[in-house]
């Protein structure tokens, strides 16, 4: 058994950020399911990490639990480090990394939870002020994607790094509010380069059998 057990759920798109460097790597490790509709696994989760929000990674030959999907990739890099590095050594390199893992999440990535979790909100309980600022939000994040993916493989140019895991997930399921269409092709380009990554691709085909539960 592996000492790194990932509390997570197959279908969280914060989660798939991280799985995708531990299938880079082939890192092994333990994946624990949280059904948080669950009260009885909620309640032990919330005990590991009181705010209740995977992934968190519970390293045990260190005696650690590591939350935040950022701060999990750092650690498997600094501590668990496999042939793929998700932060260039060069300290600048690393710091335009991180902004760019940052943008990801909280330019793109929270917005889409925003449109997407407002669909599971009771009727009476939505928030359309939110929503349309959270789509208009995603628009402008889009439009800074398709100029800075106009010249580049992957976020960092040539080498695959912690903001391809970050922008994986944020870009795959703003695609399915707003279509990465004509007027993204860059945008949409770089998706589909991340969809063929596999450690993406596997991430993709484990989630599928939940796609169900995705409120379209
Ligand atoms: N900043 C956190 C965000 C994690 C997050 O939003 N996780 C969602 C699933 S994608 C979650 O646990 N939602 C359940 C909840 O908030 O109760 C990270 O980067 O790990």
């Amino acid at each position: 058994m592996s000492d790194l057990t990932l509390y997570y759920h197959p279908l969280s798109s914060f989660c798939w950020k991280v799985l995708i460097p531990l299938y880079e790597n082939d890192t092994p490790f333990t994946p624990h399911l949280v059904d948080l509709s669950d009260a009885e696994a909620r309640a032990a989760f919330t005990a590991l990490w009181p705010p209740g929000q995977f992934p968190v990674l519970a390293d045990k030959a260190a005696d650690r639990i590591i939350p935040e999907s950022s701060i999990i990739i750092e650690y498997l890099d600094r501590h668990h480090a496999g042939a793929v590095r998700f932060l260039p050594a060069d300290p600048d390199l690393a710091r335009q990394t991180r902004l760019r893992d940052r943008f990801f999440d909280l330019h793109l990535h929270i917005h889409m939870q925003k449109v997407v979790g407002d669909r599971i909100r009771p009727a009476d309980k939505r928030d359309p002020l939110g929503v349309s600022q959270a789509r208009e939000k995603i628009e402008m994040a889009l439009g800074m994607v398709e100029r800075e993916m106009a010249s580049k493989t992957w976020a960092m140019g040539d080498s695959f790094t912690m903001a391809d895991c970050a922008a994986a997930p944020a870009l795959f399921y703003c695609d399915k509010i707003i279509p990465l269409d004509g007027r993204h092709p860059s945008a949409l380009a770089y998706l589909e380069r991340l969809k063929a990554r596999p450690s993406f691709t596997r991430v993709l085909t484990e989630a599928e059998p939940y796609f169900a539960n995705f409120p379209g």
